[in-house]
């Protein structure tokens, strides 16, 4: 067999690899899935948020903050910079607020992904914890809101080398956090290109606190949003690649330990967790392979999953909320506070709708 000749089948084998690689990703993202229209009654846009709402986070008062303005490769994204923005959800008017960001922070390359707040027992200060990707990096800003004005005060910007491709975060504390990594890789290429056509579980969570910084959990193909319920005892891990939530029990040394994973059948994004009923709420992506190849004419759909009594032994898993990108593309958090919901999306507009 001539030199020629070998190289021609190994290249075709290594092109029938990548071929199955593709068919069996499109599978995993359940590429081929009808979705049905399931509308709430009274829903409108959320004024002023066009350029995505990524992640959205309510406070026990009814004060939602959301992140706008998410560049994330491979997907659409607006030319806006990147802002975070207050909706107060007891005023019957949807107003949101831009937030007041500081002088001495750089908001031209401000590029804010998952968020979420922490207040601190002892005194009631509300600490604002921002994934950032300036030029596709990644770090964490720590920010302390001043009620009075709507202004933020930019406390410090966290790195490190096991904070390298993050997602989502939930706060446990003043300075204290847990982190989800999205991708293995740094790099675009391998990050972009050969991570997901190897589809290897290699994405992680990390705690991260001013003494100790550590990976606390690992398998997941795509570690996607991250919270804890509200008596703090587990943390839930959602793997968009996977369609499970991941159940973990917080131990004393922040170690997380899983516990069971719940199938939601579609591609989640972020969790909020309601204070007071535990239930989770999931912004999911029912069609992603038509979020990675955006077409106007045949936009990705939005699906809103609710699970309630997840630490029974028989959770229920409720769709609660499915549009197929005519009405809002590409759902990625839900978020319900006083019988509203919530949808933001990674790059469209956000909608309000009354639970019925
Ligand atoms: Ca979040
Ligand atoms: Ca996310």
């Amino acid at each position: 067999m001539g030199k020629g000749v070998i190289i021609s089948l190994v290249v075709a084998v290594i092109a029938a690899l990548i071929g199955e690689r593709i068919v069996n990703i499109r599978k995993r993202t359940l590429a081929s899935r009808e979705l049905v229209q399931n509308h709430l009654p009274d829903c409108v846009f959320i004024p002023n948020l066009n350029g995505g709402s990524e992640d959205i986070t309510i406070l026990g008062n009814g004060l939602a903050f959301i992140s706008t303005g998410l560049k994330y490769p491979g997907m659409p994204s607006t030319d806006e910079p990147g802002k975070l923005f207050t909706l107060d959800l007891k005023e019957p008017r949807l107003k949101p607020s831009e937030l007041r960001m500081p002088r001495n922070f750089d908001l031209e390359s401000f590029n804010p992904h998952g968020i979420s707040v922490y207040s601190d027992p002892s005194d009631d200060t509300v600490y604002l914890f921002v994934v950032n990707h300036p030029q596709h990096g990644s770090q964490i800003e720590l920010f302390k809101f001043i009620e009075d004005d709507y202004s933020l005060v930019h406390l410090k910007t966290i790195k490190h080398e096991l904070l390298h491709s993050v997602n989502d975060i939930v706060a446990v504390g003043v300075e204290s956090f847990y982190a989800t990594n999205d991708h293995y890789y740094t790099h675009q290429i391998m990050k972009g290109i050969v991570e997901p056509l190897l589809a290897q579980p290699w994405s992680n969570v990390v705690y991260y606190s001013p003494e100790k910084v550590k990976v606390v959990s690992e398998g997941y193909y795509f570690a996607n949003g991250i919270n804890i319920s509200p008596d703090e005892t587990h943390v839930y891990v959602v793997d968009l690649l996977d369609h499970n939530v991941h159940v973990l029990e917080r131990k004393e040394d922040d170690a997380l330990v899983p516990v069971k994973a719940v199938a939601v059948g579609s591609l989640c994004d972020n969790v909020e967790v309601d204070p007071e009923s535990g239930d989770l709420w999931l912004g999911c992506h029912p069609n992603a392979w038509k979020a990675l190849f955006f077409d106007p004419n045949d936009p990705p759909g939005s699906e809103v999953i609710q699970i309630q009594n997840i630490h029974s032994d028989q959770p229920v898993v409720k769709q609660v909320y499915a549009d197929d990108g005519h009405v809002i593309i590409g759902s990625s958090v839900a978020a319900t506070y006083g019988g509203k919901l919530l949808i933001g999306t990674v790059f469209h507009k956000a909608l309000s709708c009354d639970l019925v």
